[in-house]
């Protein structure tokens, strides 16, 4: 069983949306983000094949062609199927586990089950469509499994994994009723990728802790040299698993699109400062709905700024921008609820009739816009708990090419390796994120030259790492991997 596309990237969602014309015509409308426009080129070139679910439940659609040549593959998802594998194992146990705990994460053994079959019938699809000894590149914590039983349905093929969020300490992945499983899953990939070295030092350790069922070792890591691989090009570190394969693993921080989001049009910028009443400094958060982001936190820390007197609620506004995500999830409802009743507070409070001092929007809008938010913003609030790189920061960074503006930027945030020069603050304590935000606003009034080498200094590192970067590191160290230790030399995409 195989196709005829030599290059498949498999993620959970296509790169599209349905959308429902006036007329009542339905047309597939691309859903850019960064991942589209990194892997497009390569995609393009190998006249490549995108597997994934096109966001409509219990409906079978064909696959087709995008404009630039890209064959879309939809994978069926009932309603049943969206609940167990989607919302509950991927969204209410793994992602809650993954990000150390935040909420307490959910292990139902039919969610289990739904994330199994899900992993299974991807499988059968991206068979399907693989051309012999194609590359395969498998997305994210809604498919560890795939690698592992694609391995053992086409061991022709070469297959990559990447993490985009962050892999949590041994001892929190154990508590996963299916470590062994996942742990399984995903060595039955060539090549592992993660955001940053203490993701990959986290997977390493993990792999040498989990017992399989002979009480024997999953995988042996050699030694941890899991740095700059997107820098050197060399996968650093391997696992050789119980049945002999070495697995590669590496730290590919993922980036951006510089161009995508450059620069905005000044007299945008103006107007939106019009319509905020002119303040003296704008504040700026941007973010899905997610209780993992930080979003309540950054608003109490900015309520007590008030209180005391250290913010001045006539020269200083707060525009959050929170969209829309996973609304059906308990958790999320929760973090809405309280987001919302701090931004009511606060406005009841500090605000007066036509001028709020938190601008709060719950949904999302066009990109062009966004950009034009982030260049008018002082000061960039990025206060995740955890987070595996956090691109909002980097877009922030990518639209202030002249250095103006300041970044508060988590220490949990995996962006905060490469972002250093921020005003990074701990989440957790409300104490340093008051503490960070008001370093920002000082030094944009008092060292604005310090504050414009450092911005300069992390629009360097954004320009200079962006999403290219990103995607051809990672294909290039999986070209060069060969779990199998077979390889007959054939080129990789690059
Ligand atoms: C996961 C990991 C990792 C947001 N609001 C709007 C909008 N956005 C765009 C942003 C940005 C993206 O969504 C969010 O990316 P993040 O990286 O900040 O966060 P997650 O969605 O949690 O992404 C994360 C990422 O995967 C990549 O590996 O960095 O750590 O959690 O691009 O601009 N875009 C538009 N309108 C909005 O209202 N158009």
């Amino acid at each position: 069983m195989s196709g005829d596309n030599s290059f498949v990237v498999v993620a959970n969602r296509l790169p599209v949306d349905l959308t429902t014309e006036p007329d009542g015509t339905s047309t597939w409308a691309p859903s850019p983000g960064g991942l589209v426009a990194a892997l497009s080129p390569v995609l393009e070139r190998h006249q490549g094949c995108w597997v994934g679910w096109p966001g409509v439940a219990d409906e079978t659609f064909e696959p087709f062609r995008t404009d630039a040549g890209v064959l879309l593959h939809p994978v069926r998802l009932t309603a049943a199927d969206f609940e167990g594998f989607y919302e509950g194992f991927s969204n209410a146990t793994l992602w809650p586990l993954y990000h150390d705990l935040i909420v307490p994460p959910i292990y139902d053994r039919e969610w289990w089950s739904a994330y199994r079959e899900v992993n299974l019938r991807f499988a059968d699809e991206v068979a399907a469509v693989a051309a012999e000894g194609a590359t395969v590149w498998v997305q994210d914590y809604q498919l560890q499994l795939l690698p592992g039983i694609l391995r053992q349905l086409r061991p022709d093929l070469k297959i990559g994994f990447f993490l985009h969020i962050p892999f949590p300490g041994p001892e929190l992945f154990r508590q996963l009723p299916w470590r062994e499983e996942v742990v399984r899953g995903l060595l039955g990939a060539d090549l592992i990728g993660f955001h940053n070295e203490s993701n990959a030092a986290n997977f390493l350790d993990l792999a040498r802790q989990v017992s399989g069922p002979s009480g024997s070792h999953i995988g042996q890591p050699d030694e941890l040299r899991v740095e700059g691989a997107a820098a050197t090009r060399e996968i650093g570190a391997h696992i050789t698993t119980s049945d002999g394969r070495r697995v590669g693993v590496g730290a590919f921080p993922i980036s951006i699109d510089v161009d995508s989001i450059g620069p905005a049009d000044p007299a945008a910028v103006a107007e939106l400062r019009a319509e905020l009443g002119e303040p003296k400094t704008v504040m700026l958060g941007v973010d899905r709905l997610d209780y993992t982001k930080g979003i309540l936190q950054r608003l109490l820390a900015f309520e007590e700024l008030l209180e005391s007197g250290a913010l001045d609620p006539e020269e200083v506004v707060l525009v959050q921008v929170a969209t829309p995500s996973r609304e059906r999830i308990e958790q999320y409802r929760v973090a809405r609820s309280q987001v919302e009743e701090a931004v009511g507070r606060i406005n009841g409070h500090f605000g007066t009739i036509g001028n709020p001092v938190v601008h709060y929007q719950h949904r999302s809008m066009p990109k062009s816009q966004l950009g034009a938010y982030y260049a008018m913003a002082d000061i960039m609030l990025v206060t995740s708990f955890k987070d595996g790189m956090n691109l909002v920061a980097k877009e922030y960074v990518a639209t202030h090419p002249d250095g103006s503006g300041a970044l508060v930027l988590s220490e949990f945030a995996g962006a905060s390796v490469e972002l250093e020069q921020a005003h990074l603050c701990n989440p957790f304590d409300l104490e340093s994120v008051k503490r960070a935000i008001l370093n920002a606003v000082w030094d944009l009034d008092d060292a604005p030259e310090a504050t414009r080498e450092r911005m300069l200094a992390m629009h360097e590192q954004v320009t200079t790492h962006d999403v290219d970067l990103w995607a051809s590191s990672f294909l290039d160290c999986l070209a060069q991997a060969d779990s199998t230790g077979d390889s007959d030399g054939e080129p990789e995409p690059r």
